[in-house]
């Protein structure tokens, strides 16, 4: 009976203890958590700069997404898929010798700056709503090999300016995005 009493005492001791830990480390965490809050879904390290989305010329062809994505950390990241709010589905294209194909992974070292631009690497964003009009927003959701995430608004573009490709642009038939000829 004494050592149950004894136990039970201890117990409380230790928990006292634990709870006193916990508060006094609390200041630090909130601090933490304030500065995650401001930027959500954010991968430690990487950067995304110059997010655009060009709206496609004729509706219900894909949008295109460019930006500017920084590792600035120590290791090598692969970015793994694209999600772009307002859209159904979308991918990681790179153009290159005129054909456009998908990418699944592309790694990006420490330090390096990978552009995502018009005839190069892209987002792909299929089936765009009409909720993405020009001058607004979107929200770019990138992720990692890892499973992190960055998530960016960037800025969305009429496509009217390239209106000389109306017809071109895009203009892909099932999934096989493997087509010669095209250019971002
Ligand atoms: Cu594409």
């Amino acid at each position: 009976m004494k050592n149950i009493a004894f136990s039970a005492a201890l117990g409380a001791l230790v928990l006292t203890g634990s709870l006193a830990a916990c508060s006094q480390s609390a200041p630090e965490q909130k601090a933490e958590e304030t500065a995650e809050a401001t930027a959500p879904d954010a991968k430690p390290g990487m950067s995304l700069a110059k997010g655009q989305l060009t709206l496609p010329i004729v509706a219900g062809r894909p949008a295109a997404v460019y930006f500017e994505l920084t590792n600035g950390g120590k290791e090598p990241v692969t970015l793994v898929s694209a999600y772009v709010e307002g859209a159904s589905s979308a991918e990681i294209h790179e153009t290159a010798g005129g054909t456009m194909k998908k990418r699944d992974s592309i790694e990006i070292k420490p330090g390096e700056t990978l552009a995502f631009a018009k005839g190069g690497l892209h987002v792909m964003a299929f089936e765009p709503s009409e909720a993405l009009t020009a001058g607004g927003t979107a929200e770019l959701t990138l992720t990692f090999a890892d499973g992190d995430k960055l998530s960016a608004p960037v800025s969305i573009t009429s496509g009217a300016e390239k209106s000389e490709m109306s017809g071109m642009d895009h203009d892909m038939s099932g999934m096989d995005h493997d087509m010669a000829g095209m250019e971002h």
